[in-house]
């Protein structure tokens, strides 16, 4: 009878939880890139079938979240066991034994096996994380107390700047969200292997943006890499998720994923290439100036 009622319990508890996490996920795809109002679950990805984003979110819907919660079930339901069968009335006299070497060896082992089922699947998505195929793009980005700078290769013109929230009044003008949204976003091509390497300025900050599946503490004297490859054109938000002071709040993360033909016109627009006469006029005079002022000294 307590069975079939805990079993019923169980079912009605695992139907709720199923519909939950299905209309959390509605919700959320409505929207890539960003939290979603009263979204359930994690951020969809925005890193293709085969990214590490996928294949995170797999490992957290498919095998974790349903061991949590028969974990969760099963323990609720010894404690209902024991608080019902054996409360004072129904169980005046309490047996005296200690130790139990079956249940003992079964409550370490059973733990044991499946943190190493879970360990099959983590590892290969630790694996998957570390192998980073040769980069397209690296871009470096540095935590300041309360904003983030980026710069780019030389080779693209060694392109670097601040990056600022918007406030809330161009934020609302723009119609973006505030809090989220940046004046000038971290920019990078659709279908590419980016590499960031991340590092602070003064205290620990840490780059974070959900729907790349990548975080990374930005550490001050150090340099961390963490890669990511977006698969489609988009905005794309994050935030320092490492606590860093008052304005913690305020220094979210903004990645415009262009195609590769508009980011290299950005990359154009923001260094534009030197024309041919003036470098080496500029060469010239300095020539002159240091000569003038050997003949000064
Ligand atoms: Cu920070």
């Amino acid at each position: 009878m307590l069975y079939r009622k805990l079993k019923s319990v169980a079912t009605t508890a695992t139907l709720g939880l199923t519909t939950l996490m299905l209309a959390g996920a509605a919700t959320a795809q409505t929207l890539v890139g960003q939290p979603t109002p009263r979204g359930l679950g994690l951020q969809p990805s925005g890193d293709g079938p085969d990214g590490m984003r996928t294949q995170a979110i797999a490992f957290h819907d498919h095998i974790l979240l349903p061991i949590i919660t028969l974990i969760t079930l099963f323990v609720l339901g010894l404690l209902i066991w024991i608080i019902i069968r054996y409360n004072k009335r129904a169980n005046p006299t309490p047996a005296q034994f200690s130790h139990n070497t079956t249940i003992e060896i079964i409550w370490t082992t059973g733990p044991v096996l499946i943190l190493m089922f879970i360990a099959i699947f983590s590892f290969r998505l630790l694996g998957a994380y570390h192998n980073m195929p040769k980069p397209d793009l690296t871009v470096k980005v540095t935590g300041n107390q309360w904003y983030w700078s980026y710069e780019y290769p030389k080779a693209l013109g060694a392109i670097s700047f601040d990056s600022n929230p918007l406030s809330e009044a161009d934020a609302k003008a723009k119609g973006v969200p505030f809090k989220l949204a940046v004046n000038n976003p971290m920019v990078v091509p659709a279908g590419k292997t980016v590499q960031v390497l991340v590092t602070g300025a003064d205290v620990l900050h840490s780059f974070f943006i959900p729907a790349f599946g990548v975080q990374s503490t930005a550490v001050p004297g150090k340099l961390n890499t963490v890669w990511f490859k977006a698969e489609k054109p988009g905005i794309y938000y994050g935030e320092c998720n490492e606590l860093c002071g008052v304005q913690h709040y305020f220094m979210p993360i903004e990645v415009d994923v262009k195609s590769q033909a508009d980011f290299d016109a950005w990359v154009a627009s923001k260094a534009p290439a030197p024309t041919p006469a003036a470098a080496p006029a500029a060469s010239a005079a300095k020539t002159a100036a240091t000569a003038a002022a050997a003949t000064a000294g």
